[in-house]
């Protein structure tokens, strides 16, 4: 499979080189910046994974970052958000949200509590302001509230509702730089064998009170997690590639425009398929079958130089069990110079099931392991800061 893999992406590379000759105006293509010209594939270098030859991924090394549990015991945390006041809400399968927080910063949680509790499969999560929080549950977003102080919410409601479901559900939910909510929302099929409703497969937004919904972009078949670079503006979104047909099409890695159609379900990787005329390619080509899910923008002040900017990515892993696919959380990295690809390779392993990632306000990085029912940190090792 690896093989196979390698030889598609040494193929996409040949291909793009051939055509690459407009340089990638990325400035322009952010959601809510100056409109850009049409693109054809030809326009745009994908990267492919991985970019660099095998070193020992840098959130393996004890001496470039530290690695401890921040918490235990959760069951099948899905999505992390930081309020202003450093809670981290944590959505968790089961249709809980769980609290915690770190009170006298040693870098692991002292107090855990519930928020909010008979949800259905919460897949994210975005906090307005500390004791208010937006969530995204099956065919639901659903705002909650503590206006009492004692912790939990008191009270909840329904601001969007008739989200369609199926094989996927409306996913992650982010506050963007304007305001408003944005959120992926997943296809009900595959590869639109029982045809596309308005709504699915697309990135999704509304106010904060679930007025005025609107489709920001299209053909994204479960675009898991989204984040806004607090830089730039810039939003990213991963995407679950098809399974049919089972040849190996990848996951993803985007930059959402506004207006873009991103392939589903026909079009997928760098132009294959058929109907791809006017669709947006991914910033990246990430392995079939990694269910490349949440991912966060680093502009943490922590980490090296080098990670400003970089979007790391859980990798899930492969729903048919293999362990040699995913189970690791990967950093993508923005050019160096114009007009060069995105580049890509391991950050972490050693998870069973990655999923949401999140930069705290120390600037480490949080990873929810849904198959360890854990959150890992991330930071440089004390001896360098
Ligand atoms: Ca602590
Ligand atoms: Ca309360
Ligand atoms: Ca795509």
């Amino acid at each position: 499979m690896r093989e196979r893999w390698l030889w598609f992406g040494a193929l996409v590379v040949a291909a793009v080189a051939v055509f690459a000759g407009v340089r990638w105006a990325w400035t322009e293509n952010r959601l809510g910046g100056a409109a850009s010209p049409p693109q054809t594939p030809a326009q745009v270098g994908v990267g492919v994974w991985p970019s660099e030859a095998s070193a020992e991924p840098p959130g393996d090394d004890p001496q470039r970052f530290a690695r401890s549990t921040f918490a235990q015991g959760l069951a099948q945390p899905t999505a992390m958000a930081f309020g202003r006041d450093g809670a981290l809400y944590v959505t968790e399968l089961v249709g809980r949200v769980t609290v915690l927080r770190d009170t006298d910063g040693d870098g692991r949680a002292d107090q855990a509590s519930v928020f909010a509790d008979g949800l259905t499969d919460p897949l994210g999560v975005a906090v307005l302001r500390p004791g208010e929080i937006v969530v995204s549950q099956r065919g639901r977003i659903t705002r909650l509230r503590d206006t009492n102080g004692d912790g939990a919410a008191d009270e909840r409601q329904d601001i969007v509702t008739g989200l369609p479901v199926g094989r996927h559900q409306n996913d992650n939910v982010v506050v963007g730089p304007d305001g408003r909510l944005y959120w992926g929302q997943g296809s009900r099929s595959d590869h639109g064998e029982s045809g596309v409703v308005p709504y699915e497969a697309s990135i999704l937004s509304a106010n904060v009170d679930g007025s005025d919904l609107k489709v920001v972009a299209t053909g994204l078949r479960n675009p898991y997690g989204l984040a806004f670079d607090a830089k730039t503006g810039a939003l990213y979104a991963t995407d679950n590639g098809r399974d049919v047909p089972d040849k190996g099409v990848p996951d993803e890695l985007n930059l959402i425009e506004a207006g873009g159609d991103y392939g589903w379900p026909d079009c997928w990787g760098a132009g294959e398929g058929t109907h791809c005329e006017g669709t947006k390619l991914p910033l990246l080509l990430l392995p079939p079958h990694s269910s490349a899910d949440g991912l966060a923008v680093y502009r943490g002040e922590a980490f090296p130089g080098e990670y400003q900017g970089a979007v790391f990515i859980a990798l899930w892993g492969a729903n048919d069990g293999d362990p040699n696919v995913g189970r690791q959380v990967v950093v993508a990295l923005p050019p160096k110079e114009a007009g060069r690809p995105w580049t890509v390779a391991p950050f972490a392993t050693g998870f069973i099931h990655p999923l949401a990632v999140a930069v705290g306000p120390d600037g480490a990085l949080y990873v929810a392991d849904m198959g360890r029912n854990e959150i890992v940190r991330f930071a440089p090792p004390a001896a360098s800061r």
